[in-house]
């Protein structure tokens, strides 16, 4: 696909381009804890959004969305109005923050497109928004540091998408690395990678095909929660800033200040916060079987109390439980659709696709798609010889 998107390129704009790739992600474990300043574990992964892109004298963007066919241009001013929806935003937002940022950007032409599948919880726009931050990065000369381009990246995501996410997504697209997954302290911003070499295991996502509409008001809707339980802390313990400095002991002590549903919220994010610091722990002790634990517990909260699953991921995560191929399962990402992660056994992966899949079949009355996924390498130019 990069050749047929450096190709359009060259046809509509007459021009040679800067080719640059940049990933989704998977997360082994750690959801909902990025924007509660907790701990999160992530990898880039093979499925990759490429841009081919150039200054182009002028102060226009033209741009095209290479899987859409759709073009679309906007003016480079001082403040650029968003859309009323669709991919045109993502752009726009990024190119958006570098003008804050009084960067001295010019006009550009740009053709994108990719693989990575959207709404399936994987971050395409995260891939976008970083994808094309490294590109202006590196075609005006900017030297603008990675972590920038990140809190950029996620800037545009909450002022022209609307979603208030944390920087997971943003961060691993960025600072991903080949076989190496990474825990990210979402405070601090110190990151520490650990092999992803799982001794026989792969990582393997299984996509329900479900994207639900009510994705992104319930996602900023928890995000409120969460700040509602702080701010109920706070009153007994001024120290606290977030949901990183609470403990379990914390929040049972004041269980009957709470509302039920905010109690629920907050005592899966503490729950999840101390797993990631468990799990991670695991993984360096080559201990498999206790991480995928781990990633049950992980689905059970987020199921039950966080309540941000849905049927079909309850579904393909139940359908793991007694299969001796597979560690752990739970659902990834943001929820209410998208994939569960698993760890499955190597020589297992095409029994266990077919089970899942004939299984998903007769519940659903459709396939879920199955990816093995492969850890790659963070956002990245792509040389002209290796395209
Ligand atoms: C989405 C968000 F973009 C991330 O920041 C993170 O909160 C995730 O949901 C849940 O862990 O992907």
């Amino acid at each position: 696909m990069i050749n047929e998107i450096i190709e359009k390129f060259k046809e509509l704009y007459q021009q040679e381009p800067t080719v640059v790739r940049s990933p989704g992600r998977v997360n082994l474990i750690g959801e909902h804890t990025d924007y509660n300043d907790g701990f999160v574990l992530p990898a880039a992964i093979d499925k990759e959004i490429y841009f081919a892109i150039a200054p182009n004298g002028q102060e226009i963007c033209r741009v095209h969305a290479f899987n859409e066919s759709q073009s679309d241009t906007f003016k480079l001013e001082k403040h650029i109005e968003p859309s009323a929806g669709g991919w045109v935003n993502y752009i726009k937002g990024v190119v958006a923050q570098f003008i804050k940022a009084n960067y001295e950007i010019g006009g550009f032409d740009l053709v994108f497109g990719g693989n990575v599948p959207i709404g399936a919880g994987l971050s395409s726009s995260a891939a976008v928004e970083c994808g094309l931050a490294f590109g202006l990065n590196h075609i005006f000369n900017l030297g603008v540091e990675k972590f920038e381009l990140v809190k950029m990246a996620q800037k545009a995501e909450h002022e022209y998408a609307g979603v208030k996410c944390g920087i997971m997504d943003q961060f691993a697209s960025m600072f991903g690395k080949e076989g190496h997954v990474v825990k990210l302290d979402c405070r601090s911003l110190e990151y520490t990678y650990y092999s992803s070499d799982l001794e026989g295991y792969r990582i393997v996502l299984c996509d329900t095909q479900v994207k639900h509409s009510l994705a992104s008001s319930e996602y900023n809707t928890r995000r409120q929660e969460c700040e509602a339980g702080v701010a109920l802390l706070q009153k007994h313990y001024p120290q606290v800033q977030s949901l990183r400095d609470v403990t379990i002991g914390m929040l049972e002590q004041h269980q009957a200040d709470f509302e039920p549903v905010i109690y629920k919220r907050c005592k899966y994010v503490v729950s999840e916060n101390n797993r990631v610091e468990e799990a991670c722990q695991h993984l360096q002790e080559g201990n498999l079987k206790a991480f995928g634990e781990n990633m049950y517990a992980s689905h059970a909260g987020l199921q039950h109390d966080y309540e941000v699953s849905c049927p079909e991921l309850d579904f393909l995560v139940d359908q793991t439980r007694n299969d001796e191929s597979v560690l752990g399962a739970r659902m990834m990402g943001g929820g209410f659709g998208g994939c569960t992660i698993n760890i499955v056994k190597l020589d297992e992966l095409e029994n266990f696709s077919g089970r899942i899949e004939a299984a998903y079949q007769q519940q659903f009355g459709r396939k879920p798609q199955i990816y093995v996924a492969q850890i790659v390498d963070g956002s990245s130019l792509v040389e002209p010889g290796k395209v």
